[in-house]
């Protein structure tokens, strides 16, 4: 993802001159004006837009305290390469850490849409993604916070000490060995002694903990690749690892490709590694 980028620029400014300056110790280009607790925290170019002209589109956020990497009140600016006008847009309830800016076509109109990941610092180690095409001067969340919990998969907990994973495009399951852990859902009471589901419960899905742009299907247009961790009867309680593959299709994202990856070290039979009571409760 980042050599693409780099490589988009190197090509880039070959292309074109621009007259932007460069400003502070970030070694950015910097026309923003921002209040003094505002940072621009990435920057890309490409023709978001769709007239031809590279454009500069810059992530900015609000420093919640100085030396904190905490940023909140997000928004994407892109400058115009045709007039530098400015164009602001929001990213609503966004806040968090180590976040980047990917310019790419995800949508299909051969133009270059805005990629944000911004890592949320909670203990799920999930981030949030959100996509904007500009086209046209329109922004559009085309990804967002409702895409970020993909629902390419449920699963729930089936008779046998079983945890069962289904595919909701195709309706295919696939039944994952939880046996080690009766004890613990035992005295949480999802299971009897005898194996049988006492208490219907649905296993757990975290957000997209990575989200990366990828051209699966080399047709010239971004898919998306995410991990998504499983949990079983509460987030600490790790089954698998799912790996989906997303494209757009104008007007949602519909999952190509899902791979689970089951944690040997805690899934099967015969390995006993019961957990301690104190980190076994539930969240
Ligand atoms: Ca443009
Ligand atoms: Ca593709």
């Amino acid at each position: 993802m980042k050599k693409a980028g780099f490589i988009m620029i190197t090509i880039m400014l070959g292309l074109f001159i621009t007259p932007i300056m460069l400003a502070n110790a970030n070694d950015v280009p910097q026309p923003l004006s921002l209040p003094a607790d505002y940072r621009i925290l990435d920057n890309a170019e490409a023709d978001v837009t769709g007239d031809g002209y590279i454009d500069t589109i810059y992530l900015t956020g609000h420093q919640r305290q100085i030396g904190s990497l905490y940023t909140d009140d997000l928004s994407i600016t892109v400058e115009n390469g045709a007039d530098h006008s400015l164009t602001r847009y929001p990213l609503n309830k966004l806040g968090g850490y180590r976040m980047h800016l990917f310019a790419g076509d995800f949508s299909g109109d051969k133009v270059a849409d805005v990629y944000v990941e911004v890592e949320s610092g909670g203990s799920g180690g999930w981030s949030y993604h959100n996509i904007i095409s500009l086209n046209a001067n329109d922004p559009k969340e085309i990804f967002g916070e409702q895409n970020n919990q993909s629902k390419s998969i449920t699963g729930k907990f089936i008779d046998g000490l079983k945890a069962e994973i289904t595919n909701t495009v195709n309706g295919k399951t696939i039944a994952i060995d939880v046996r080690e852990r009766l004890k613990d859902y035992l005295r949480l009471g999802i299971y009897g002694e005898d194996g049988i589901v006492k208490k219907e419960t649905s296993i757990m899905i975290a957000p997209f903990s990575k989200l990366e742009p990828i051209d699966y299907d080399r047709d010239g247009i971004f898919e998306l690749k995410g991990i998504q961790r499983i949990s079983g009867a509460y987030r600490a309680d790790g089954i698998a690892d799912v790996e989906t593959v997303l494209k757009y299709n104008g007007t949602a994202w519909n999952s190509q490709s899902v791979k689970v990856t089951v944690f040997m070290d805690t899934a099967g039979v015969g390995i006993v590694a019961p957990k301690p009571a104190s980190s076994s409760a539930p969240n």
